[in-house]
């Protein structure tokens, strides 16, 4: 028995997703078969624990789903230790802090104005609440970090962690230059690599497996599963961290979506995967200069990953506007502060854009130039409903030459 109603709002999720244009940084298609693995009956299981230390029976084939979704991802990354059960990022970095740290304990993290995430220090989130948070933001000439002024500021503050990722950063992290840093000062280095985590799996952005204590990250962004996080780590801190997790900050583990982890584990290993995000990136690069040369400013002026973050400010439109006005004609993407914004975050001068969705839907350079024209043409005829109509037009001819339809239609409707 289906709930019409919400059926009929997930067939129109699935319409969405299918039509637009998504070029939200942080979201991505996950295959016919990650789709598969996570809406399997492995939802049903409970399965505290690890595998063979669990604290409930008939376990001995999630522990085989479980130990294949470790093995994968300690050979995408080269770890020496893996947990695939955070639910979140969140949930993984909060497992992090609480293994290495004690409340009160000082962490230098990229500020949020920067382009960091609320777990990095954020006030009101939980790592700003239990932790003295300090921060670091990008200079403000290049809107690059400068790893120069970080040093400064950990050799003043003494962090007993240093954090390095960002979810808003268009710019390469140097992760040895951290690890220099973090040693100077005694601290522990720990990443989130969340953004970035499908270009440090093929090379297209340094690994911080090498540098960091730990790492962690989301697995639905670049790596294109589903959605969750994973912890990566030193054997030497691998006791600490999974008690962190389980049973400090999670009960029972969620089979289904371990699976689906597995599942995307094993096509990052593949050449194809490898192949997907070098077009990521040239992909970026190529809207990003379609952006500039049509007279929109990127902030540090362009892109060595998959994202873009662009300044509006030239055409006169906040970041809000630009999200609805997009939203009108089926383009998805999310306003985003620039650093020193003058406006407050939820108006925004900016809008954060990525390429890894339309990549995985087969969009190539071409179509990528031809989608920065489109934002180019309703920023600058925003008011023109005429012309917004023909853009909408033309995104719907675009998406339905690259369609996304990995079930078959019945199961939506
Ligand atoms: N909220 C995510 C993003 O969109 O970047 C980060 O976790």
């Amino acid at each position: 028995m289906r709930d019409q109603r919400l059926f009929k709002a997930i067939d129109k999720e699935y319409k969405r997703q299918r039509n637009n244009i998504e070029l939200i940084a942080s979201e991505n298609y996950v295959s016919k078969e990650v789709l598969e693995a996570t809406g399997s009956i492995l939802t049903n299981k409970y399965a505290e624990g690890y595998p063979n230390a669990r604290y409930y029976g008939g376990c001995t084939h999630v522990d085989e789903v479980e130990e294949i979704a470790r093995e994968y991802l300690k050979e995408l990354f080269k770890a020496e230790h893996v947990n695939v059960q955070p639910h979140s990022g969140s949930q993984a970095n909060m497992a992090v802090y609480m293994a290495l740290l004690r409340p009160g304990d000082k962490i230098l993290g990229m500020s949020l104005k920067s382009g960091g995430h609320l777990t990095h220090g954020y006030k009101l989130n939980f790592s700003g609440g239990l932790y003295e948070a300090v921060t670091y933001d990008v200079d403000e000439k290049t809107e690059m970090l400068d790893l120069e002024k970080i040093r400064a500021i950990a050799l003043k503050e003494r962090p007993k962690m240093i954090v390095a990722g960002a979810s808003a950063y268009a710019r390469k992290f140097d992760f040895k230059a951290f690890r220099a840093i973090a040693d100077e000062v005694g601290a522990y280095l720990f990443v989130d690599m969340a953004h970035i985590a499908g270009l440090c799996a093929t090379g297209a952005h340094m690994s911080p497996v090498p540098y960091a204590d730990v790492v962690t990250s989301t697995t639905h962004k670049t790596l294109r599963g589903p959605r969750g996080g994973i912890i990566l780590c030193k054997e030497k801190y691998a006791k600490a961290i999974d008690k962190s997790l389980f049973p400090g900050v999670q009960g029972g583990p969620l089979m289904h979506v371990i699976a689906g982890k597995a599942q995307c584990f094993y096509e990052a290993l593949d050449h194809d995967y490898k192949v997907y995000i070098d077009n990521v990136v040239k992909n970026a690069r190529i809207l990003g200069k379609t952006l500039e040369d049509g007279g929109l400013r990127l902030v540090s002026g362009g892109t060595d990953n998959h994202l873009l973050l662009v300044d509006l400010r030239k055409l006169n439109v906040t970041g809000k506007e630009a999200e609805e006005l997009l939203d009108e004609v089926d383009i998805t993407c999310n306003k985003n502060t620039i650093p020193n914004d003058p406006q407050k975050a939820n108006i925004a001068s900016g809008i954060r854009l990525g390429t890894p969705a339309m990549t995985t839907r087969g969009f190539k350079e071409a179509e990528f130039v031809k989608v920065g024209n489109l934002i180019l043409d309703v920023l600058k005829h925003k008011d023109e409903s005429r012309i917004l109509h023909m853009i909408k037009e033309e995104v719907r001819k675009m998406t339905a030459a690259f369609p996304y339809a990995p079930l078959s239609e019945d199961y939506y409707e």
